[in-house]
């Protein structure tokens, strides 16, 4: 069981870092606790699915790399639709090598990650040294980082002591590390935003691997902030109608711990 949570709006005054401020200041105003995961492998299809799914959104979670069309034109368009829309950018990069390495990855190379992305995230298997490192280029911009402290893949290995290392990462680096990749809630501390991949509103799984929990059960029982959902909306035939049922199924599931 979760502790009593505080209000979207709540945090949106008290958090300590400004874009857990926006996050939540947008989750109230749009009412909703939806990240939408858009793995697509064409920058139309991807840009086209955002404009119809931004009103919805809190959050759009990429993976810039899958892109085979891939141009700066994209990241501009994604920040148009950002501000369009009122909903902050993700790029799911999961660092995870030495700080000289990741310094160079988030902030050069072709996708320039830390120039467009509100949000990036971590593994923290090297230590805390990737975590200095990020946050000497993205700090300087407002950027946030979370840690990939549990995963949602059958046996992986982000369990137990590995997981509780990542929390402290999280606890001991607030100026730039915002929250958690998780599977549960692994802080008791407000200000830091608990994410949650391998959401399906029918349950079960893929064939590599994914394991899925209901929106109510991530939030109910396992005490997400957000919801990260992909193919739950860009597999079906109406993802906009499914991003609508998502948002709605996430945000009375947030709004029922407001009244326990
Ligand atoms: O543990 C994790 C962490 C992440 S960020 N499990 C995940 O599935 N993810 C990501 O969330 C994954 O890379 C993918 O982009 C998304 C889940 O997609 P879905 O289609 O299975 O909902």
């Amino acid at each position: 069981s979760i502790q009593k949570v505080m209000s979207h709006k709540e945090r949106a005054v008290k958090c300590c870092h400004p874009l857990v401020r926006s996050l939540y200041s947008i989750m109230n105003d749009k009412e909703t606790n939806l990240c939408m995961s858009v793995d697509f492998t064409s920058s139309e299809d991807l840009l086209q699915l955002v404009d119809k799914v931004g009103p919805h959104v809190c959050l759009v979670k990429t993976h810039i790399d899958m892109l085979e069309d891939f141009t700066t034109d994209v990241t501009q368009q994604l920040q148009r639709l950002a501000h369009k829309h009122n909903f902050l950018i993700f790029e799911d990069r999961k660092f995870g090598d030495i700080g000289k390495t990741v310094h160079t990855q988030y902030q050069g190379g072709m996708y320039k990650i830390s120039s467009w992305a509100h949000i990036t995230n971590a593994h923290p298997v090297p230590g805390p040294g990737i975590v200095s490192a990020l946050a000497e280029v993205g700090k300087p911009l407002g950027r946030g980082c979370l840690m990939v402290a549990e995963m949602s893949s059958s046996g992986n290995l982000a369990t137990g002591e590995y997981t509780k290392a990542a929390v402290k990462m999280a606890e001991t680096n607030k100026d730039f590390v915002i929250g958690f990749i998780s599977q549960s809630r692994l802080s008791a501390d407000p200000d830091l935003v608990h994410m949650t991949p391998g959401i399906k509103i029918q349950m079960g799984g893929d064939s590599l691997g994914q394991q899925y929990v209901t929106p109510k059960m991530a939030i109910t029982e396992r005490g997400a902030d957000v919801i990260i959902v992909g193919r739950g909306i860009t597999g079906v035939s109406d993802p906009v109608g499914a991003a609508k049922e998502y948002k709605q199924a996430g945000y009375s599931a947030y709004l029922n711990t407001l009244n326990h």
